[in-house]
């Protein structure tokens, strides 16, 4: 028997109905976060792996780096020359507040970046890069992730211009330390991330966003990849482009990093802290993660106090940490999205 017409249009209007909204959900969901990099890079050399590996994640979306914490003229020419070899110069890049001389040549990863000329990066370079941050985050149609791996200077100028900027935001940050300082069953510390200023973190932290999630030493802390994994980074730096700019910054970085052993570079990496919190802006199967209401006291602890004032999701704990760090390994060896 044939269907009339009229049934069959309404059929058709129903799957339309039904089917169209869930792939636009779908698309959605699948669509990369768009994402702005807060980054201290060119003190520990850790920012270059998370660099790497969030250029890496299919889930992110990497539109900005804004330079932390001072010298924004060498953090940014750093993070140009980075992106330029990456093949990544549709990122912008956002000069962060000034708080000193740029010291470009004591720092340790100056050897890698001193020929290179900011002025000669294809991308956009932005010398207030606060208020260019501030124009991203308002002009995007979609919630931006900021992923915070220093000291928050220039974030927190931004929450002074604009504190409203945050409602359309979630932040990710490596920040303090609750249970566990700089070593596994040592007592919590006073992270740099913090102590290094404090009243900026402060004012970070006050700030309306969506979302604050953290990842203190407790977890990001105990990163570090050595044995198979180190090998496998170390082994394709002749043959891909990623590894081997993490091979060379790391080598020139450790011999001059004070605190480093000097023959470390050959058999595993240095801590990579910051590049959990890359992690956590697009999964968090891996850790526990706690709601906490604390305070940080002016000389850098992150203290839990119910009364404080700030709230945060903490990853207080790994569920597994070999797994975050074989996962780390094919991150960084695999293509750029
Ligand atoms: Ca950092």
């Amino acid at each position: 028997m044939k269907t009339p017409l009229p049934v069959l249009c309404l059929r058709l209007l129903l799957v339309i109905a039904v089917v169209l909204p869930l792939s636009a959900t779908r698309a959605a969901q699948s669509r990369p976060a768009p994402v702005v990099l807060a980054t201290d890079i060119g003190d520990d050399v850790d920012d270059t792996w998370a660099l790497v590996h969030l250029l890496h994640s299919p889930e992110l979306n990497l539109k900005m780096v804004l330079t932390d914490f001072g010298a924004p003229r060498f953090r940014g020419s750093l993070a140009a020359k980075l992106l330029q070899e990456l093949g990544r110069t549709d990122v912008a890049v956002a000069l962060g507040v000034s708080t000193g001389p740029e010291e470009a040549e004591t720092r340790n990863q100056y050897p890698w970046m001193k020929n290179y000329d900011l002025a000669t990066y294809p991308g956009e370079i932005h010398e207030d890069g606060v208020a260019a941050f501030l124009d991203l985050v308002r002009n995007s149609p979609e919630v931006v992730t900021v992923i915070a791996i220093g000291p928050a200077p220039s974030l927190a100028e931004a929450v002074r211009r604009d504190p409203e900027f945050a409602r359309k935001c979630r932040l990710v940050g490596m920040h303090g330390s609750f249970d566990v300082g700089y070593g596994e069953g040592t007592a919590p510390a006073a992270e740099w991330n913090v102590r290094a200023d404090v009243p900026s973190l402060r004012t970070v932290f006050g700030a309306p966003w969506q979302d604050i999630l953290l990842t203190p030493l407790d977890t990001c802390g105990m990163i570090n990849l050595r044995d198979e994994n180190y090998r496998r980074v170390w082994q394709a730096a002749p043959e891909k482009t990623a590894a081997r700019v993490i091979i060379e910054n790391y080598c020139v970085w450790a011999p001059r990093a004070s605190w480093m052993e000097r023959m470390f570079f050959v058999t595993q990496s240095s801590t990579l802290f910051d590049d959990v919190a890359v992690y956590l802006a697009y999964a968090e199967d891996l850790v526990e993660v706690e709601n906490v209401t604390f305070n940080i006291t002016d000389d850098g602890f992150t203290v839990r106090d119910a009364a404080g004032p700030f709230h945060a999701r903490v990853a207080l704990r790994w569920r597994d940490r070999a797994a975050f760090e074989a996962h780390l390994t094919e991150r960084v060896l695999g293509d750029a999205r």
